[in-house]
């Protein structure tokens, strides 16, 4: 507001007008056209209110959402879109199948005294599921961001540099470092580097900080970091990592990327939720071991608000380092919740040929989406929850 001296303010002004009944008419035209605007205002809301409760009915019907005013609200909207889970364009299968699987297989960790890492953030269109597309923010191309493997004892070196549009950060769970330094925002263009010394071993989540937190890791600002132990696990075969995460979306993607719907992200009412940041990829390209081998699973809930309830059908976890604590294990356990912001590590062993869905086991994260397949010895068909 700018400043108005004293002896120039309104009421000084107003009380000098000769013309006070010129004003007085002024004033109750003004007054006159406050009343219109109101009253339409009133009548908007009031149609407003009604799609979105229309909207609500038809997506506990399961019908398709209808109003295309609720339908075009943006990430400041107060009012949540209509649910879009499950939708498929018609050659939905074909996608699937074309459809390069995020890399799940832990990568070797470099060797040395340093591991350096370097994160180049972006705006892509990214698709989080068969045919939806979605305006990411996302870290190195992608969401997640890539899988960082690094041993106990080694420095980590980060380097974030911002190709985005606004700020950004990066927050590793990994690290025991002042976050108000190493944390802190870079504003698009700039880079920033920070060392922490992997002291802790486990699987941690890594994403941006900055505000608001929910709707950067909503946007794809995630991914998974595993600190090998310098006292060696046992022995595994195979080592994937799955980071799990959920998708708020404010239009469908199909015709045009959709992007954050906030009022469904605060109501925690997601329209996907992904292993790797795609709704049922690893049931259409499963991950594979021999029957007999122990196959490592390294999982991270990245949320933004959602935990896991890591399970694997058809079979018992023959150890679980819960919470990611590599001090100790339990021992042939069905189901171990991963929290979101933490990890998980957890190994399996079958005999059996078979195909054996690796989930959340609670199940609306596995309708809208977070289910893949072990598929274990040469075995054919599809299975999926
Ligand atoms: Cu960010």
């Amino acid at each position: 507001m700018a400043y108005v001296p004293a002896s120039q303010s309104p009421s000084t002004y107003y009380g000098k007008d000769p013309d006070s009944g010129a004003l007085v008419k002024i004033v109750a035209l003004f007054l006159g056209i406050a009343v219109v605007v109101l009253v339409f205002v009133a009548l908007w809301m009031g149609v407003s209110a009604q799609n979105a409760r229309d909207d609500a009915r038809a997506a506990a019907a399961g019908s398709a959402p209808v109003s295309s005013a609720v339908r075009d609200h943006t990430a400041q909207a107060t009012t949540a879109t209509a649910s879009f889970a499950g939708t498929a364009p018609a050659n939905a299968d074909e996608i699937a199948t074309a459809h390069k699987p995020y890399p799940a297989t832990l990568p070797a960790a470099p060797a040395g005294a340093v591991a350096n890492v370097h994160l180049v953030l972006k705006d892509v269109t990214i698709q989080i599921a068969p045919g939806i597309k979605y305006s990411s923010w996302a870290f190195a191309g992608g969401a997640p961001g890539p899988v960082i493997h690094v041993r106990q004892g080694q420095t980590v070196k980060i380097t974030l540099t911002n190709g985005g549009a606004i700020a950004h950060s990066v927050d590793f769970h990994a690290a025991r470092i002042a976050p108000n330094i190493a944390f802190r925002d870079v504003d698009p263009g700039e880079s920033l580097t920070y060392t922490f010394k992997a002291t802790d071993p486990g699987v941690f989540m890594y994403h941006c900080g900055t505000k608001p937190v929910l709707a950067h890791i909503a946007n794809g600002m995630y991914g998974a970091i595993v600190v090998s132990p310098s006292t060696p696990l046992p022995r595994a075969d195979r080592e994937y990592v799955l980071v799990s995460s959920e998708w708020y979306l404010n239009a469908p993607g199909l015709a045009k990327p959709a992007s954050l719907d906030m009022a469904k992200a605060h109501a925690q009412l997601p329209d996907w939720v992904t292993w790797n940041g795609y709704a049922g990829q690893y049931a259409k390209h499963p991950l594979t071991a021999n029957p007999g081998e122990t196959v490592r699973f390294w999982v991270v809930a990245a949320g933004p608000s959602f935990d896991t309830d890591f399970h694997v059908v058809g079979t018992i976890l023959n150890r679980a380092w819960v919470n990611g604590d590599l001090t100790q294990f339990q021992r042939n356990v069905q189901t171990v919740p991963v929290p979101a912001g933490g990890g998980g590590v957890f190994d399996v062993k079958i005999d059996q040929p078979g195909l054996y869905p690796f989930l959340s086991h609670s199940f609306a994260s596995v309708d809208l989406g977070q289910v893949g397949l072990l598929k274990v010895g040469d075995v054919e068909g599809a299975m999926s929850h």
